[in-house]
């Protein structure tokens, strides 16, 4: 069996570029969800190392994290994504077992946090003002400056990932950080903690403070002096912590998860789209905020689809995350309940295929069947809410309007997809989708760290990654000199 290669106390908070027991000297433990054994501790921070966290914050934009030139930044990052590659191996190996997703996957995610220290660290010195023609005697011109201290709530699901695209960008634009990871994957938050001070990164800079998402987390959003909060996870914390925000009237970005449908026309390619659509629904055990969870498939090619989606799901091999199949088991027992409750309001001819778990897997370990729905309305639960375990719907439509009638159709708007060879059909329908990325003849554009990204409606709003996030963390200082 692997045992976790730390390499630092998890137990601990880091805080003004140091390692210590959180405050209230309490630990929770850390499960393995693959076989559902305690493997380590991680500290339970409360709102004292919040605050403290903030002091360290505040204390390095006022020193040496303050005083670095946008250059200086963006050679730390890179310095930073190259410690991450140097030990990719080991943080696939902590998130595959902190989380549970099969290593191939965890491998990835720590390509995607490299990538995104090194685009940030690219662009930190890149981001420019603007001169304003006005009146004469008068030369204007606007500023990029940091919020100063922000805040960042990471999830469960893709930690690396969104910790990445959050700090990163946040980092190159000269803010200081106080990151609360998911109470359920805390390890690579710490693994990149201490690499980032590796890298040189000034104390303070970066403060990591794990802990319950009611202790912790709502101590970092009613913070004052946080100037900036990010959030990734449900919309019902999304909205404490929006309206946690209004009251310190700060700014905030939401990515809240989605319903995302995937458009399959009668012209589309299929033997090309059925493994993007089948992997768009089990990445991750489908708890992915961009899964696409909604097949909608034209209905001359209804039943051929279908067969061809139950062959392939029926294929799936499930496995604890370091045998490395193609779906591991999901976060935590209560996710599991979750997906589970949501499993028994299907009726036995709702379920149009499902993998068969295999015997031998672990006793405690969160498994969940990889499956197949279909005879649904488009306005059942099962093809309305997220599921986030792996669960797909299969729904019918007549034509592009009826198409874009139900993929519209719900609550969210975070990606959608269309899968058809009419060049002016995908124009049209990108137009039309309510989302914030749409893929043309592909699903999620393999992460694109490059390509802004986030909702709209209840998928949240702001935009992460790619140039685009820099603008959000940073506010825009106009100075007009009056020099007749
Ligand atoms: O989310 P929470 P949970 C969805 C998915 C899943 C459901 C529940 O549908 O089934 O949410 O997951 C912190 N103040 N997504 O309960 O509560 C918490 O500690 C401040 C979609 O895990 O939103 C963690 O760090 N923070 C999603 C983070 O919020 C609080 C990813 C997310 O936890 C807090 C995850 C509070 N009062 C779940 N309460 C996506 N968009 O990808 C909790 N937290």
């Amino acid at each position: 069996m692997t045992s976790l290669p730390l390499w630092f106390d998890p137990a601990r908070v880091f805080i003004g570029g140091t390692w210590r027991a959180p405050l209230g000297g309490d630990t929770l433990a850390v499960v393995d969800p693959s076989t559902g054994a305690e493997i380590a501790r991680i500290a339970r921070g409360t709102q004292a190392d919040i605050a403290a966290a903030v002091d360290a914050a505040e204390a390095a934009l006022s020193g040496a994290w303050g005083a670095m030139t946008a250059a200086e930044r963006g050679r730390i990052l890179f310095r930073l994504g190259d410690l991450v590659l140097q030990n990719a191996d080991a943080l696939a190996t902590l998130e595959a077992m902190d989380v549970g997703k099969p290593l191939r996957q965890a491998q990835n995610d720590v390509m995607a946090l490299a990538r995104y220290c090194e685009f940030y660290g690219g662009a930190a010195d890149k981001l420019t003002g603007d001169t304003i023609p006005f009146q004469q005697g008068f030369t204007v011109y606007t500023l990029r400056e940091p919020h100063g201290v922000t805040g960042h709530i990471v999830p469960w699901n893709y930690p690396m990932q969104i910790i990445g695209r959050s700090i990163g960008a946040a980092l190159a634009t000269g803010n200081a950080c106080v990151l609360k990871p998911a109470e359920e994957a805390c390890l690579t938050a710490l693994a990149f903690a201490d690499l980032a001070a590796q890298a040189g990164l000034p104390s303070g800079a970066l403060n990591v403070v794990p802990g319950l998402g009611a202790e912790a987390g709502a101590a970092l959003t009613a913070e004052p002096r946080v100037r900036h909060l990010s959030f990734t996870g449900s919309v019902a914390t999304g909205k404490r912590v929006q309206v946690a925000a209004a009251d310190n009237i700060v700014p905030v970005t939401l990515e809240l998860g989605g319903k995302s449908p995937q458009l399959v026309f009668a012209d589309a390619d299929l033997d090309k789209a059925l493994p993007f659509l089948v992997n768009a629904g089990i990445q991750n055990a489908g708890q992915t905020c961009s899964a696409g969870s909604r097949i909608l498939v034209h209905r001359d090619i209804h039943d051929d689809l279908a067969d061809r989606l139950s062959d392939a799901i029926s294929a799936l091999k499930i496995a604890p995350a370091m045998d490395n199949a193609d779906v591991g088991p999901l976060v935590s027992a209560r996710q599991k309940a979750i997906v589970d409750g949501f499993l028994a309001m299907a009726t036995p001819d709702q379920i149009l295929a499902q993998a068969p778990l295999p015997g031998g897997l672990p006793k405690g370990g969160n498994y969940i069947a990889p499956t197949l729905l279909g005879h649904l309305t488009p306005d059942h639960p099962l093809a309305q809410d997220e599921i986030f375990g792996p669960v797909q719907v299969l729904i019918p439509f007549d034509d592009e309007d009826d198409a874009i009638r139900i993929a519209n159709g719900t609550r969210y708007g975070l990606v959608a997809s269309v899968w058809s060879a009419d060049g002016g059909r995908q124009m049209r329908l990108a137009k039309r989708l309510q989302a914030g990325q749409v893929f043309l003849n592909n699903y999620g554009a393999a992460g694109g760290v490059e390509l802004p990204f986030g909702g709209v409606g209840h998928s949240g709003h702001g935009r992460e990654k790619g140039f685009e996030a820099l603008y959000a963390f940073t506010t825009l200082k106009t100075v007009a000199a009056h020099h007749g």
